[in-house]
């Protein structure tokens, strides 16, 4: 059986794009892996998080994947910060990867925008970090959105330098799993920017605690163009908030763009806009209901992680060492 690692940032609550891009995916990849999921909330300070607010995070993230669909006992679920193993291994990367490599990663560019001098050198050397969370694990297949493909390239490009600059065979070559639809989901209020939960307008996101006014508030406020929706898919492709909500229709629904087009095509977007909102509704309302359910017990939120982190570790730790032998540290 293949071994996964994900990870998902305690920024905030998961948005429809982490649910539609990553946590569904993982949910489904359950039934036939061995299962890593990690909060990895020491990315999640590459960028300032207020100590309280992250600790909450932490624990409604945890409350949306449990409701989501994960299974913490037959799979591994924790916190990033309580397996060490993360940290020494991601330190080892940023002295095996590349200055060139992390300059060529656009998620900095794009999070640092014109004031790079001002961001955290963890922001730059996040990509090490990523790359040491997957191969502390060995494992092989990693289930991410679009956005992250250049960041697990380098997680390759980095085991490999390894692996030659040691001269032995030890990390494996890891494949990204992305879902073909809903690969990216773009924000609400601007087509051609990614939904994020840290983007400062909630208007932007449909958030995984979001109840059906909120939804359809939210659905109803989406930007959108004065044209009804085209018969065809190419209809769409210089109209990117159109293409947005046809595109999170079709991952909701388990059907192609051009399939939603045959059934909505030629419509305003008042009444797909309706439309949307009850499918978005199906899905995220439940999975909000049995959030909010768990974080009536927090302490239970707690042991789930802190058992995670136990087992976690059980499997790092040997490769962490082993990785440390071959660097030269002495043991
Ligand atoms: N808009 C998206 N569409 C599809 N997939 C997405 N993912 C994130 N946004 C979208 C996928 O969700 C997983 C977890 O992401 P993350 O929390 O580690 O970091 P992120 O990609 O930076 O997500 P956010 O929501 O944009 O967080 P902030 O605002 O903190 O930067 C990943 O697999 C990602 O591909």
């Amino acid at each position: 059986m293949q071994r996964i690692f994900s990870g998902i940032q305690p920024t905030g609550i998961p948005q429809l794009g982490n649910y539609l891009g990553a946590i569904r995916n993982w949910v489904a990849l359950q039934a036939d892996h061995e299962c890593i999921f990690c909060l990895v909330d020491l990315h999640a300070i590459t960028v300032w998080q207020e100590p309280e607010a992250l600790r909450q995070q932490t624990l409604a993230q945890t409350a949306v994947l449990l409701a989501a669909g994960i299974d913490p006992k037959t799979h591994i679920l924790f916190n990033q910060s309580a397996v060490s193993a993360h940290a020494r291994m991601g330190w080892i990367f940023n002295c095996v990867s590349r200055l060139g490599w992390l300059n060529r990663m656009t998620q900095f560019k794009d999070k640092a925008g014109k004031d790079r001098e001002n961001h955290s050198a963890g922001l730059y050397v996040y990509p090490n970090l990523m790359a040491a969370d997957i191969l502390t694990y060995k494992a092989t297949r990693v289930p991410v959105g679009d956005d992250q493909r250049q960041h697990l390239e380098l997680a390759n490009d980095i085991a490999q330098k390894f692996n030659h600059d040691y001269g032995v065979e030890f990390f494996p070559a890891i494949e990204a799993l992305i879902p073909p639809a809903a690969a990216r989901i773009m924000s609400l209020r601007d087509g051609t920017k990614k939904m994020s939960k840290s983007d400062p307008s909630a208007q932007s996101r449909i958030e995984m605690t979001d109840d059906a006014d909120t939804i359809a508030l939210k659905i109803r406020r989406a930007k959108t163009d004065p044209e009804p929706l085209p018969t065809e898919p190419a209809g769409l492709l210089d109209r990117p908030e159109a293409r947005n909500l046809v595109d999170i229709y079709a991952a909701l629904a388990g059907i192609t763009a051009g399939e939603v087009l045959a059934r909505h095509g030629g419509e305003g977007f008042g009444p797909f806009k309706a439309a949307l909102t009850e499918v978005l509704v199906q899905t995220v309302v439940p999975i909000a209901d049995e959030t909010r359910r768990l974080l009536e017990a927090p302490d239970h939120l707690r042991a789930v992680l802190r058992d995670g982190a136990g087992r976690a570790a059980e499997i790092a730790e040997p490769i962490v060492s082993e990785a440390e032998r071959l660097v030269g540290f002495l043991k």
